[in-house]
């Protein structure tokens, strides 16, 4: 989410800028810089990630995967809502979760592309 918004920003400074210059070459030597700029800042906001709320219906910590029913996941990983199981990633202390706990969930993908779960916040009761 963070990624979008610097991109969105960079994106409307560069029009602005080449509005005001004016020529083809300008505009173009400013959209180059702005594509820079641009690449930079997504390298250094990190992995492409996705953020919802949930419900626990199972969990497997000896395949370190859980089952939960999900809102919609908003940022660069956009999925529905459903029910599906997701890997957990190994920093995730599963001890923390029990079936029935509303979570906030962030996932990620892994080297071969599977969804993980990075991050998951039991709702406080
Ligand atoms: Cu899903």
């Amino acid at each position: 989410m963070k990624t979008t918004r610097i991109t969105f920003w960079l994106i409307t400074a560069g029009v602005a800028v080449s509005a005001g210059i004016g020529g083809a070459s300008a505009n173009a030597a400013v959209r180059d810089a702005a594509r820079i700029v641009i690449a930079q800042a997504a390298e250094t906001a990190g992995k492409t990630t996705g953020h919802g709320d949930g419900v626990v219906r199972a969990i497997d910590a000896d395949e370190r995967r859980i089952m939960i029913t999900h809102g919609p996941v908003s940022g660069a990983l956009e999925m529905s809502p459903m029910t599906m199981a997701f890997r957990v990633a190994p920093s995730v202390d599963l001890s923390t979760l029990t079936k029935g706990v509303k979570i906030k969930f962030t996932i990620s993908r892994d080297a071969k592309g599977l969804y993980v779960i990075e991050d998951v916040q039991p709702e406080k009761p």
